[in-house]
């Protein structure tokens, strides 16, 4: 279906309509996707139903408090409580507008799990009405929206897509923890299954977004724009990984050359090698892509090996720490290791795909004695404060760059008998560190 000119110019006509009529917004899954959305949807003047599990969170934002992020804007426009949030669907046929938010993540063996958007479509079908606009905003390969949301809710429903109700996809482009990015000012992709789900789609996301909003040619199109996006980084976070083993062998500091090689003003993307590659986004959706591509018969070997060498790191950073003790005569076996962060990125509190479990689970397999601190995830740590962590450990791995590790006065970890620092983010001070008389190893410096 090809967008004519005049469809996507009378989305914006529509725009005052829709906005003025003062819809009502549905949003299935009220994750780091759908409450920031739900929020802007509130400010835009937006009647707004939340859908989620968990009635410990939903309670929380009915009494105006927010479960998740500390972004000040969501927080003050949840405490106006004009988020409807209940575990219910039956909102959806309230509303003219219904956005499905929910995860879609790979199994322990990396196949796409699509359980979360089919029962949440199943769901939203049982309640759809005439005239209605559904979006999918999750993560998904090219082919979900026709090949598995379209049928599931045409079946529950009894009604025809494209004709009856309308099925959009616009990818949702969170970036958890970033200052400047957020759900306002994100530039999106729009594709629909028709002409004028696309001119709905366009309209709505027009009426509440400080950013452009580009209609794909259909909706494949823009599945697939937000799956390149992120695969894009893995590969580009895996040829430093690969450059990082190399060099280590070279004795070349890997990060002096990326930030030599950063200073071209053109042509040049930097990207750093670490300890591994976690969260819900990068390293899950290339196997969406690798799987459907796999199902029409190519097979994504560049994908592929990406995904491979960034798998990798933990265990290639183990090794490194592994080469350390032995060069001190201690193995790994009974010895006491400090492992410094559990979430897979810096000042957030996410633990998904994250690298530190992969490292815990080797170094405890190989006998260390595992001792683990994190501000943001104080239960799981075995340890009440970094000071306590660094008086246990005769060798620390820092995996997550979280501020306090950053930030931390390093003649603690002389002071309190630290030997060895593993730095998985390369965030330390390396010349410092070596001034102390102390063994530093980064990843590729
Ligand atoms: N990482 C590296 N080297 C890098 C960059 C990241 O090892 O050069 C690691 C991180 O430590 C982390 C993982 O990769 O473990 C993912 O990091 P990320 O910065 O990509 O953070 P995410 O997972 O929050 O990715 C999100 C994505 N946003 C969406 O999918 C909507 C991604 O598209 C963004 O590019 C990314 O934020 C961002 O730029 O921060």
């Amino acid at each position: 279906m090809k967008v004519t000119k005049k469809a996507i110019k009378n989305s914006i006509n529509n725009k005052k309509k829709l906005v003025n009529n003062n819809k009502a917004v549905s949003i299935v899954g009220l994750g780091y996707v759908g409450l920031p959305l739900a929020a802007l949807c509130v400010e835009k003047g937006y009647k707004v139903y939340g859908v989620a599990k968990g009635k410990k969170k939903l309670n929380m934002i009915n009494k105006g408090i927010n479960p998740l992020t500390d972004e000040e804007r969501i927080t003050n426009t949840i405490a106006k409580k004009k988020i409807i949030a209940s575990t219910k669907f039956d909102s959806v046929k309230k509303s003219d507008i219904i956005i499905i938010c929910v995860p879609t993540p790979v199994d322990e063996f990396y196949n796409p799990d699509l359980t979360p958007i089919k029962s949440a479509t199943k769901s939203v079908g049982n309640f759809l009405k005439r005239g209605q606009l559904v979006i999918v905003e999750s993560t998904i390969n090219p082919g979900v929206c026709e090949e598995v949301v379209k049928p599931i809710l045409e079946e529950v429903s009894g009604m025809e897509a494209g004709k009856d109700f309308y099925l959009a996809h616009c990818p949702e482009r969170i970036n958890p923890g970033d200052p400047k990015w957020n759900v306002t000012n994100i530039p999106r992709v729009v594709g629909a299954l028709s002409a004028k789900g696309l001119q709905l789609a366009m309209a709505f996301y027009k009426s509440i977004l400080d950013a452009p909003v580009r209609g794909m040619k259909s909706i494949k199109e823009a599945e697939a724009s937000k799956i390149i996006e992120n695969s894009f980084r893995d590969i580009n976070i895996a040829f430093v990984n690969e450059l990082a083993k190399s060099f280590d062998k070279l004795g070349i500091d890997l990060y002096d050359v990326i930030q030599g090689a950063a200073t071209k003003p053109f042509a040049f993307m930097p990207h750093w090698p670490s300890v591994g590659v976690g969260g819900h986004c990068i390293p899950v959706d290339p196997y969406y892509l690798i799987e459907r591509a796999r199902l029409a018969g190519f097979d994504h070997k560049f994908l592929k090996l990406a995904r491979e060498i960034n798998n990798s790191m933990p265990k290639y950073t183990v090794g490194i720490l592994t080469a350390e003790l032995n060069k001190l005569g201690k193995s790994v076996f009974n010895t006491d290791i400090g492992i410094l962060g559990l979430s897979y990125k810096a000042n957030v509190a996410d633990m998904r795909e994250t690298p530190s479990k992969k490292v815990i689970k080797i170094l405890k397999e190989r006998g260390a004695k595992v001792h683990l601190f994190d501000p943001y995830f104080k239960e799981q740590s075995t340890v009440k404060s970094l000071e306590e962590l660094l008086k246990k450990s005769f060798a620390v791995v820092v995996v997550t760059n979280h501020r306090e590790f950053v930030e931390m006065d390093l003649k603690k970890l002389k002071n309190n008998g630290v030997k060895i620092i593993i730095d998985g983010k390369n965030c330390l001070d390396k010349e410092k560190i070596k001034k102390l008389g102390l063994v530093y190893k980064g990843i590729g410096r």
